[in-house]
């Protein structure tokens, strides 16, 4: 009733999304309430997991309030939307994130320390959303983050894995990997919502049909049928007023095609489809760059596509009806890589199949919805399906890719008559013995806008992946540099910086980046720096203790804390930096005053458990540890410490007692990182190539600040023109020479001669593909340069300061308002 409202404005105190009451008193009431009558249980008996989840409770009060305000908002003004299509979305933990959007962590840090609890230590109770692999689904969940924060209409759709990314084990310095089970006891973010569920058809065969005014009709009579049960987490922006949806699909068995089995008696056997139907959502496949080409995962990325595509398209038609005409006014759709983009014939099948428009039409509409984002060069990561695979699994969609190819191909015959092998290259469909549907031509072909993820690399995407098509379309193919949430990536993982930060500069940088500047007039303010160095320092203490609980490692936190953290790769060339180690180790042995600063090297890195390689070179970076760290001679400068199970909780761990940043990938490899701007934003100076995004912080942070080496894109090139031979640099450098063979000795492996030799092959015989060796020299150097400046305190807390200062452009604000700016053209909605 009106007369409730107005009670209700009344005791609300501050301008939040919420209009449930604010106070530290009331948010004490909010939590026991829900301790009581949410968790049954109470305050003597309450266990840490118990408050975090009444603490939960409380919290998601005011973040539905904000979730039901802006879909009222959105449904009113009738909003040209995005939609983010992603396989994955690496969200991490949400406690300290909504606490911080919301504006309500310090009040609810008293309330609970009047309770006699400790936030932070509730909030290590909550399991990490790991439905990503690594950079592609942080960056998603950056993104989402963003674009509520903007205002800005948008919905992020994927998948509800039962199983994220895997939990890494390290067992006599092996990876085990061991299923996640983030959601055993609930997550208490989501909401189910079985009034939005969606039926996906697969399998099958296509029926031909001719209609009347010769029209010919296909009709899909699938095989299966599969539901499609969306489960929601609010996206609460900072400041608190737009709180959009991340809206994940889980797969269910259908009952459609069971009741005959079920009617007979077959109970127990109607289960087993059920099996295989559930099985869709199970489990988030751990491969980083090379695709697995299986069955399970073509359908994966059909069903959360196709579940969300009937999604949009029941919203649109609730506002619009069957005028098709103003659909792609309303909707963009990004795809985050190739993943989702059997989008793309999913939605000519609708328009054509099910809502009967012609093909001009409809393929008019569907090549103005659609924009796609590259995320990589390396060809072996370039999806592709069997066309026979593709036949099976979605007959129709392989019909509607031939047909988007067979016009696709007369456009190319008019820009280049007569040329086959451009056709060839250009084509959806690559010829051979096994045919191969090509996800990333088809991608560029059914979208208006291609982007990159760094200046380079989007450069590299015109020039060496898809130049034939940027001749054809020159305006499709642009850049939109990455970013990161300053919101998680500073205010809430490294809390003591940012109130310092806010003591200088004021509180407002977290949403107005480029404020950082103002810091740099204090980068030469002795107390400042003291105050800088003394946080970052604090920050090591925390982080050596839970080096200790974690491996049993002791850490001196006055060490330089060199810091690599990142999937485990060749190309990020984790082995380049551990024969640094290794050349490190040597020298400290012939000469035990070899001149140089502690130093402890921290890796954090899984391995694809199919990836044997990157599975040796974690093994040796163990080995090598376990030496170094048990040997009296040298372990009071240098230690090596792999943390296992790397992921977003303990990224916001390591990242703010960083004093180094590795980023080693070969030029020309490396799409973006983002760890890089990160850590550079926490006050870690990059050792780095220039490769991705390190090129634009170098800019930004100017030469002097930051520790470039080795190969340039170009000269990495030029050598693979010349001739590339990695026994160059192996027979004339003592030292380099030195540490490779070492790895074929037992000295790391008592007892195992040879347990280490696949990596001293892999960078010889094996013809060293990442041009480690080439760039070993120039990366010693630059380590020799980073030392050197540790060892003058105030020069590099100067440094460290202006790295922070000099992070404005990487917030991912500024990369969705290019997004907005140069694709999207999206229209912000305020929230009440
Ligand atoms: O995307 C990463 C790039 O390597 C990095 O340079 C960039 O900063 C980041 C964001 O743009 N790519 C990445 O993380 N890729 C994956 O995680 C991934 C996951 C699955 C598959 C391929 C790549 N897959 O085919 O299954």
């Amino acid at each position: 009733s009106p007369k409730r409202t107005t009670v209700k404005q009344k005791t609300s105190k501050t301008a939040s999304a919420s209009s449930v009451p604010l106070s530290k008193a009331d948010l004490k009431a909010s939590i026991v309430k829900h301790l009581h009558c949410s968790l049954g249980t109470d305050e003597n008996k309450a266990n840490n997991h118990a408050w975090w989840k009444a603490t939960c409770a409380s919290v998601q009060e005011h973040v539905l309030e904000g979730l039901r305000k802006t879909q009222k908002s959105h449904y009113l003004n009738d909003t040209r939307a995005v939609h983010y299509f992603s396989a994955e979305f690496l969200m991490g933990r949400l406690m300290s994130n909504n606490l911080h959007n919301l504006g309500l962590f310090d009040a609810t840090e008293k309330a609970l320390n009047e309770l006699g609890v400790n936030l932070t230590d509730i909030m290590e109770e909550e399991p990490d959303m790991a439905l990503g692999n690594g950079g592609l689904g942080r960056l998603a969940a950056c993104f989402i983050d963003s674009l509520a924060t903007l205002d800005l209409p948008a919905v992020g759709y994927g998948l509800h894995y039962e199983h994220g990314l895997f939990r890494q084990e390290i067992k006599n310095g092996e990876q085990i990997e061991r299923p996640d089970s983030w959601r055993d006891y609930g997550n208490p973010w989501e909401i189910c919502r079985p009034e939005s569920i969606q039926d996906i058809p697969l399998f099958g065969y296509v029926e031909t049909k001719y209609g009347e005014n010769g029209r010919i009709n296909k009709e899909w009579h699938p095989g299966l049928i599969v539901k499609g049960l969306p489960w929601d987490i609010p996206v609460v922006g900072y400041g608190g007023k737009t709180v959009n949806v991340l809206r994940l699909w889980q797969s269910q068995a259908s009952d459609y095609f069971n009741w005959d089995v079920f009617n007979a008696g077959g109970y127990v056997d109607a289960q087993k489809e059920n099996v295989q139907a559930e099985t869709i959502s199970k489990v988030l496949y751990p491969n980083d760059e090379t695709d697995a080409g299986k069955d399970l995962r073509l359908i994966q990325q059909y069903f959360f596509s196709a579940c969300s595509l009937k999604d949009i398209i029941r919203r649109y038609k609730r506002a619009h009806g069957d005028d098709w005409s103003r659909f792609s006014d309303q909707v963009v759709i990004q795809l985050n890589d190739t993943h989702p983009a059997v989008a793309i014939p999913e939605l000519m099948r609708i328009l054509i199949d099910r809502a009967e428009l012609d093909w001009d039409y409809a393929w008019s509409i569907c090549s103005k919805t659609f924009a796609y984002t590259n995320h990589t060069l390396l060809p072996e990561a370039l999806e592709k399906w069997p066309a026979r695979m593709f036949e099976r699994i979605l007959p129709r969609h392989l019909e509607i890719i031939y047909e988007i190819n067979r016009r696709f191909m007369d456009e190319v015959e008019a820009v280049w008559p007569g040329d086959n092998d451009i056709k060839r290259k250009l084509s959806i469909i690559e010829e051979g013995p096994d045919k191969m549907v090509r996800m990333g031509n088809l991608s560029v072909i059914g979208s208006f806008a291609v982007n990159g993820v760094a200046e380079i690399h989007s450069e590299l995407v015109k020039k060496d992946l898809f130049p034939e098509f940027n001749h054809m379309w020159p305006n499709k193919l642009t850049n939109v540099t990455n970013g990161i949430t300053p919101r998680r990536w500073l205010k809430a993982c490294n809390p003591a910086l940012s109130k310092l930060i806010d003591s200088k500069i004021g509180a407002d940088w977290p949403l107005n980046l480029d404020k950082l500047q103002g810091l740099t007039e204090f980068a030469d303010d002795a107390k400042f720096k003291k105050q800088f160095m003394k946080i970052k320092r604090d920050n090591k203490v925390q982080l050596a203790k839970e080096v200790l609980a974690l491996t049993g490692v002791e850490i001196d936190p006055d060490a330089i804390f060199d810091v690599q953290i990142k999937r485990l790769h060749e190309y990020k060339r984790q082995h380049l930096n551990l024969l640094y180690i290794m050349a490190l180790y040597r020298r400290l042995l012939e000469n035990p005053n070899y001149d140089m600063h502690p130093r402890v090297f921290l890796f954090g890195a899984k391995a694809a458990p199919g990836y044997k390689l990157a599975k040796d070179i974690i093994y040796a970076i163990n080995k090598v540890a376990e030496k170094i760290n048990n040997d009296a001679r040298v372990n009071h400068k240098l230690k090596v410490v792999f943390l296992p199970n790397y992921r977003v909780s303990l990224a916001e761990k390591m990242i703010p007692a960083a004093d180094i940043s590795e980023q080693i990938s070969t030029a020309g490899k490396e799409a973006s990182g983002t760890g890089n701007m990160k850590l550079s934003l926490n006050g870690a100076l990059t050792v780095g190539t220039l490769d991705g995004a390190n090129i634009e912080i170098a800019e930004e942070v100017g030469d002097e600040n930051i520790f470039i080496f080795g190969l340039t894109v170009d000269e990495v090139e030029a050598l693979d023109k010349k001739g590339y031979n990695p026994f160059d640099y192996y027979d004339n450098n003592r030292e380099l020479k030195a540490v490779l063979d070492w790895l074929d000795s037992d000295y790391f492996t008592p007892g195992k001669p040879g347990a280490l030799s696949s990596l001293k092959r892999s960078m010889l015989e094996g013809g060293d593909q990442y041009k480690v060796l080439a760039d070993f020299v120039s990366y010693s150097e630059a380590q020799s340069l980073a030392d050197k400046a540790y060892k003058d305190a105030d020069k590099w807390a100067r440094m460290a300061i202006l790295n922070t200062a000099q992070m404005g452009k990487f917030t991912s604000d500024r990369s969705i308002k290019d997004y907005v700016k140069r694709i999207w053209k999206l229209d912000p909605c305020k929230v009440e």
